[in-house]
């Protein structure tokens, strides 16, 4: 869409080309009356060490293993797994009733030692030792027989479910490739084979030419508001390269995904001056053993908050029947982001 568009001010909907999905935008509607209030900020943790804490340096955890001193990182295999690696390989079908085993592993991973930072408040030098952690993890989950998907995630804040203040993150690999990994490889898949080009490579190209969605770039990477978010302030974070999955980047990207992530999550604190909640994870290339020439790696943050520290969207009504609908434009998401420098 090609600015100014008739279907600016008007309800429309966007197409998410990743997922085939589509999401109905409702500009008019963010003229409605609004009597809204600012709240009391949420205490950060003051503690650099919790005693209680069940991924601090030196204490045990929930099952009473006792965590090392980590100056840095500290990767663990969860003590509550969603996933086992050994299930029989079966699968039953009787009729529409299908179902059939999954296995993988599921890590969790330390970001810090110190429990009072987050990424936003972590120095980039640090930032950039997760990542080298998340290359370490993909090489190594991704290279086991019978690992598809090696999904890398991290729920910050209570609002999002997270069970601990302490900054971490999860990663989950497995042998079948989750849903969206799935739409993802299919849809690039597809778009390869139409235009001979990479959708993600192209997209990037002309966000960059329209810059109206787009939040900051560096030598390397790019962070935009989607042209089809659903999130009100969703973001992505784009190579400029065609990189697949992590264990391509070159020792200079991994510092400019650290730097872009840290002024992503400083962003967003400032929005509403408050430690932004977010869900927010990495996709990549399956590692299945194929090419995936196809394959573009990205972010995405999905933050729920809309107005304020406590005034969040809801995906409810429409949203879980129909169609996800927002009335912030992705447009004005990203000036809103642009504007919280610093
Ligand atoms: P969140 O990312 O949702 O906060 O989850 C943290 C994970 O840490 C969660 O999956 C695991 C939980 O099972 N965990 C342990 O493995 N051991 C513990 O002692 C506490 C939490
Ligand atoms: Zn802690």
């Amino acid at each position: 869409m090609a600015s100014p568009s008739p279907l600016r001010n008007a309800s429309h909907r966007r197409l998410n080309p990743l997922t085939g999905e589509w999401v109905l935008v409702s500009p008019h509607r963010t003229q409605r009356p609004w009597q809204g209030r600012r709240e009391p900020q949420a205490p950060t943790p003051a503690l650099a060490h919790d005693p209680d804490c069940y991924l601090c340096p030196g204490n045990s955890r929930a099952n009473g293993v006792r965590n090392p001193d980590y100056p840095h990182t500290f990767v663990f295999d969860n003590d509550f797994p969603a996933l086992k690696a050994d299930a029989p390989t079966t699968r039953e079908v009787d009729g529409l009733l299908v179902a059939e085993d999954e296995t993988g592993l599921c890590h969790v991973l330390c970001f810090s030692p110190r429990h009072d930072l987050t990424l936003a408040r972590m120095a980039v030098a640090d930032i950039e030792r997760v990542v080298d952690v998340w290359v370490e993890e993909t090489i190594a989950l991704g290279g086991l027989p019978d690992i598809a998907s090696v999904q890398i995630f991290e729920n910050r804040g209570e609002m999002m479910g997270a069970s601990n203040p302490h900054p971490h993150g999860q990663i989950w690999a497995t042998r079948h490739l989750p849903n969206e990994l799935e739409k993802e490889t299919d849809r690039q898949a597809a778009y390869l084979v139409q235009h001979g080009r990479p959708l993600l490579v192209d997209y990037l190209d002309r966000e960059l030419e329209l810059g109206e969605r787009v939040v900051f770039a560096n030598d390397d990477f790019c962070v935009l508001v989607p042209f089809w978010a659903i999130w009100p302030f969703e973001t992505m974070i784009l190579p400029r390269r065609r990189i697949g999955g992590f264990e391509e980047l070159r020792t200079r990207e991994k510092t400019s995904l650290a730097a872009a992530l840290s002024q992503l999550t400083r962003r967003y604190d400032k929005l509403f001056d408050t430690p932004f909640p977010y869900s927010m994870g990495f996709h990549q290339k399956p590692t299945d053993g194929a090419l995936h020439v196809e394959w573009q790696m990205h972010a995405h943050f999905y933050p729920p908050l809309l107005r304020s520290a406590t005034i969040r969207k809801f995906m409810v009504g429409f949203e879980m029947l129909g169609s996800p609908q927002r009335d912030l434009t992705p447009e004005a998401a990203a000036e809103r982001l642009r504007e919280a420098a610093g």
